[in-house]
């Protein structure tokens, strides 16, 4: 997948970086996506920048991406500034401009590439490792879902139109399993009957936001754990990263991911499924965070189905990976055979141990 370091030095010369790339490397985190951390001489000092090729097989608008990502990264830095916050370029992502002036650069091959300051001193984790970590991941979605709540200038695009539309991605499951293009199915009898089992919640969050009971908001839509920063030295979460399908959402929805990636503690495409289970005392952080940044927007309804909302999106996601693994792994990114089944595996399995304990979960956030 490395891409050339000749060609990604050419691409390089194309944003306003007045320094020289001294050399490359391949950051291999993401499932979509092809990031390379550069590190180049800028009058004598090391800076390291990042860049990243948007895939175009998912983004197939990647004007709208760069639009919304301009409005909502100075939005965010305007916030920012105006509370006088230190360390302004490790707490939102800055983009840096080709020097043609645009946000990014399209090459001969029709290749996007994007080019972002690089946050020093800061880590993620793919797995949660505390629960320390889990208020801290809370809190920092929950302020950059409130941060955008005045995000001036109309709707932002719909970068992946119905991205987390449970009802359509349960459709594209069923076709998936009709179809059997690659003659999985049989492999995976087990995990289809658990989807078609659980049908019925794919409508539920759907339904009371046809009916307006839940707002439409500016959403991150992909609050995996391993999209927030963390302060090497104090821990502090410093920025939001990933901003490719921050678009009109579901508060929910984002709650829902964060459950998935920060309760349990092993990794999403994890083989022991017995380590597979949603820790309560994560959970609990993760809640007390998002509702110290979030509680105070967030309206009735949308604050009884959080609970359900971790269920809701770690069935999805295991969903996504069944269906991409019936189909022949054609989006996720895979790193060894049947790594979409496992990773489907992985979610239904937490989605089982969320089950034996939403009561418990809701209670606490009831009491929040
Ligand atoms: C993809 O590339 P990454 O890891 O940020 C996916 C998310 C899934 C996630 C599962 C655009 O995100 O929706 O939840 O994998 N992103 C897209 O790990 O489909
Ligand atoms: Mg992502």
């Amino acid at each position: 997948m490395s891409y050339p370091e000749n060609e990604l030095k050419r691409i390089s010369r194309h944003f306003q970086i007045y320094g020289e790339i001294l050399h490359a490397e391949p950051l291999k985190i993401g499932h979509i996506n092809e990031t390379y951390t550069a590190t180049y001489d800028q009058g004598g000092m090391r800076v390291r920048y990042i860049h990243q090729k948007l895939n175009r097989n998912v983004f197939k608008n990647p004007v709208g991406v760069m639009k919304n990502m301009m409005r909502v990264t100075s939005h965010l830095r305007k916030k920012l500034e105006a509370r006088n916050v230190p360390d302004l370029t490790r707490r939102a992502m800055v983009v840096i401009p080709t020097r043609a002036g645009k946000p990014y650069h399209e090459n001969g091959n029709r290749d996007v590439w994007r080019t972002f300051v690089y946050i020093e001193g800061v880590q993620t984790h793919e797995a949660v490792q505390s629960p320390a970590q889990a208020f801290q991941a809370g809190k920092a979605f929950g302020e950059f879902q409130s941060l955008l709540v005045d995000l001036p200038g109309g709707r932002l695009v719909e970068t992946i139109p119905d991205f987390h539309n449970t009802r359509q991605r349960f459709d594209n499951f069923l076709n998936a399993v009709q179809a059997d293009g690659c003659n999985r199915a049989a492999g995976v009898r087990a995990e289809i009957e658990f989807a078609l089992k659980r049908q019925k919640l794919v409508r539920v969050i759907l339904d009371d936001l046809a009916k307006g009971k839940i707002p439409e908001r500016i959403t991150h839509n992909d609050t995996k754990f391993n999209n927030v920063m963390l302060d090497v030295t104090t821990g502090e979460a410093m920025c939001i990263v990933d901003l490719d399908t921050v678009m009109p959402g579901c508060a929910l929805y984002d709650f829902g991911d964060m459950v998935r990636t920060t309760t349990s503690p092993t990794l999403e495409d994890e083989l022991d499924l017995s380590k597979v289970t949603m820790q309560m005392p994560m959970f609990k952080q993760l809640a007390r965070g998002y509702h110290s940044t979030a509680g105070q927007f967030l309206n009735r309804r949308e604050k009884e189905l959080m609970a359900f909302a971790g269920k809701l999106i770690s069935f999805e996601i295991g969903l996504r990976f069944l269906t991409d693994y019936l189909s022949g792994d054609v989006y996720f990114r895979t790193h060894r055979p049947d790594h979409n089944r496992d990773r489907c595996r992985t979610q239904f399995k937490l989605v089982e141990s969320i089950e034996r304990q939403e009561n418990a979960m809701q209670k606490f956030v009831d009491g929040l």
